[in-house]
């Protein structure tokens, strides 16, 4: 028996439920994955009974010299699997990243020019809900009716803004990003180019996605997402001084004591990063995406931009009667995991939207393929057309038990 399940049953029974559902829906959230065994292990560790505030070989506390080492493999399976530098591998959160970038180079009341929340980007790009955007003015650019970025008008935007800084990187954006013009950009206005690749580091790490470097000046990423690590972030820079001030704004700028059991499991999530496999994986992603798309636009529905380059597609329900909250309420009870989001030319509250996002990462780390995918897409759009029949909902998550039941991805507990 688990400790556990011994010394806390309440806890150690929801884990049981969350472990039947993670194995028996299908999760597709986009900014969501299934870490492997080994990165959970790292993570409920006895790393997380110790204090190392400050950075390797610069401790405030003694008792660090195993974990600088764990830290030092962190850093430099990270720099070699993104080719460059200086990385800080110490953020608790990808927003905590961004916060620091933030913190090293800008002064309260600069300008940060970011994408809109509800074109694709993410609150922590200047949203005014967000410190982002309490702390500094943020302006924005977004999407056109398309569904992509106008590079032309981004550059109006930033010769009228002259921001200090330009964030590139989207949390719904189902295109290339390209980080080699959003650099003129910055370079034409005086500003410095941060790319948060938090969605898609997964596919840059395989070489399936533009490098932001040697464009961005500063680069952060979660690490759960397509990479499939632990939760958390970290931040990179190929510029000695810029590592210098990102290393002070983390800590003792906006943390304390790192969490050195998430710093192991990332530096293990890294190395299976680094193994040939994962080049695999990632091109997988991608075509499983794409199954998306083909099938769901050849049924009808609205694919926003027309498909997607990455590992991620925006439905559109613009042209239909029911909303992205519909959708999303129709699908859970389908089996399938997916978010309302907002879409160009959106017309309700972000609250309702009349879109989803639906990302190919999780299901693709069950094993599943161009097959199951094809099954998932035509189940999609069945739960879709027949949105207020709850027999059929419930008849679909039938068949989504028995397809996942033969994905079981964790077959043992991991708690
Ligand atoms: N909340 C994440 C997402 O779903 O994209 C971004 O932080």
């Amino acid at each position: 028996m688990s400790f556990l399940a011994k010394n806390d049953p309440e806890i150690y029974a929801l884990f049981e439920q969350e472990l039947e559902r993670q194995s028996y829906n299908l999760e597709m959230i986009a900014s969501e994955n299934f870490a492997s065994n080994a990165v959970i292990e790292a993570m409920g560790s006895i790393l997380t009974n110790k204090y190392a505030e400050g950075y390797p070989s610069k401790r405030y506390y003694g008792g660090c010299e195993v974990v600088d080492k764990i830290e030092n493999i962190a850093i430099d399976r990270a720099k070699k699997l993104f080719n460059c530098q200086y990385v800080n591998v110490q953020p608790n959160s990808g927003s905590q990243a961004n916060q620091a970038v933030y913190q090293a180079i800008l002064k309260p009341y600069d300008k940060i020019l970011g994408m809109d929340l509800s074109h694709g980007g993410h609150l922590t790009h200047g949203a005014k809900v967000s410190s982002s955007g309490k702390n500094y003015q943020s302006f924005f650019y977004g999407v056109e009716l398309n569904g992509r970025i106008n590079y032309d008008k981004v550059r109006e935007i930033a010769k009228i803004v002259r921001p200090q800084v330009i964030v590139c990187g989207a949390s719904a954006y189902p295109r290339e990003i390209d980080f080699k013009t959003f650099r003129s950009i910055a370079d034409e206005v005086g500003a410095y180019l941060f790319a948060d690749i938090a969605h898609i580091a997964g596919l840059v790490a395989a070489g399936e996605h533009q490098d932001p470097f040697p464009h961005a000046h500063i680069v952060t990423t979660t690490t759960h997402k397509t990479l499939r690590g632990p939760r958390g972030g970290i931040i990179m820079t190929n510029d000695e001084e810029l590592s210098k001030k990102i290393n002070s704004a983390i800590f003792p700028g906006i943390q304390g004591g790192p969490l050195e059991h998430v710093i192991a499991a990332k530096a293990v999530g890294f190395g299976e990063n680094l193994k040939p496999e994962w080049k695999v994986y990632a091109k997988q992603v991608k075509t499983n995406a794409k199954i998306l798309a083909d099938v769901l636009s050849k049924d009808g529905f609205d694919v926003v931009s027309g498909g997607t380059d990455n590992h991620l597609i925006l439905l559109s329900f613009l042209n239909k009667e029911f909303s992205g909250k519909d959708a999303d309420h129709a699908l859970e009870n389908a089996g399938i995991t997916v978010n309302k989001n907002t879409v160009p030319g959106e017309n309700r509250s972000p609250f309702v939207t009349s879109g989803i996002r639906i990302g190919s990462a999780a299901l693709t780390s069950r094993g599943m393929r161009d097959k199951e995918f094809t099954f998932i897409a035509q189940k999609i759009a069945e739960a879709l057309n027949n949105i207020n029949d709850t027999s059929i909902h419930a008849k679909i998550r039938e068949e989504v038990k028995e397809l996942s039941s033969k994905f079981i991805i964790y077959d043992r507990p991991t708690y």
